[in-house]
């Protein structure tokens, strides 16, 4: 079974911004392309492999505009050796066109979710079509998709998309479970259990992050089960229930240098980028 053949090395990834908190909200999340390059290699240092980036304007509003996903892009190559995964889900207000335009900048890996998820308040598309669309655009373009799963059933759709498409770019398979959504599935070790149990036979490797106070639950449960992970301050913004109250996370750095003494403890070290290219199938 899946459980017995856990990894040796944990692919960390980080996702630095995200597109749902606010500057003003949260002064030390990275927006700049300088920001999110210097975050970038930063987490390299603490043992992350991959960053999922998002691209935010002069004003630190997400954006899609082409040129400024390119700069920021460019300045992270600059900075770091990660793999550089892009998001194609931008934030809940981008239209689908935009979405699968960012792909022109040429990303190693980009996030492709499976399904139309409610998202808070609001509704994150993915329907089918779109699915398709993005799918073989990444192929056309030799980018490597992580399949974001917010719900078990998005796995159901996953299944018909290999079986009518094929394999990826790459040829590996690799899926990221986002738990703790308010309208998408629980983030709990059950939850994370349950879709393990439920990944198509062509996944390769899969990972996990839970969202908000999900997230150090759905941490362990992971790399309990043998999966990588993601954090970060797309995800989370808590870093601990203090006897005060909340206390924030100060930066991606502390989230990356967490997970990676928590794996390290299970045996569980970072894998380096380089070796995080090999198992996502990415060219040499
Ligand atoms: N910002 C969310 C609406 C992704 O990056 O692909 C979608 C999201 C998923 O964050
Ligand atoms: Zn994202």
């Amino acid at each position: 079974s899946r459980f017995l053949r856990a990894p040796s090395r944990t692919m960390i990834t980080v996702a630095p911004t995200g597109a749902e908190s606010s500057r003003a909200d949260v002064p030390d999340l990275p927006t700049t392309p300088e920001e999110i390059a210097a975050t970038a290699a930063a987490c390299e240092r603490a043992g992350a492999a991959m960053v999922h980036i998002h691209v935010r304007d002069e004003q630190h509003r997400p954006t899609l505009d082409l040129p400024r996903v390119r700069d920021t892009l460019a300045a992270v190559r600059e900075a770091c050796g990660l793999v550089v995964q892009l998001s194609t889900g931008g934030s809940v207000h981008d239209p689908l066109d935009a979405r699968l335009a960012v792909l022109e900048a040429a990303p190693d890996s980009c996030s492709l979710t499976l399904g139309t998820v409610n998202f808070g308040d609001d509704v994150f598309m993915n329907p089918w079509g779109f699915v398709v669309d993005l799918y073989r655009e990444t192929r056309a373009r030799g980018i490597v998709p992580e399949f974001e799963v917010f719900d078990l059933g998005q796995l159901t759709t996953l299944r018909r998309l290999l079986d009518r498409e094929g394999l990826p770019a790459g040829g590996r398979v690799h899926v990221d479970l986002v738990t703790g959504v308010p309208g998408g599935m629980p983030g709990t070790a059950d939850t994370v259990v349950a879709c393990v149990a439920a990944l198509p036979t062509e996944v390769t490797s899969w990972s996990a992050t839970g969202i908000g106070r999900s997230h150090l639950t759905v941490l362990a449960a992971t790399l309990a089960a043998g999966g990588h992970v993601r954090v970060g301050m797309e995800d989370v913004l808590v870093w601990a229930r203090g006897p005060e109250g909340p206390v924030p996370v100060r930066s991606n750095t502390d989230l990356v240098e967490r997970a990676a003494r928590v794996a390290t403890e299970l045996q569980r070290p970072p894998m380096d980028p380089a070796d995080a290219a090999d198992l996502l199938g990415l060219e040499a």
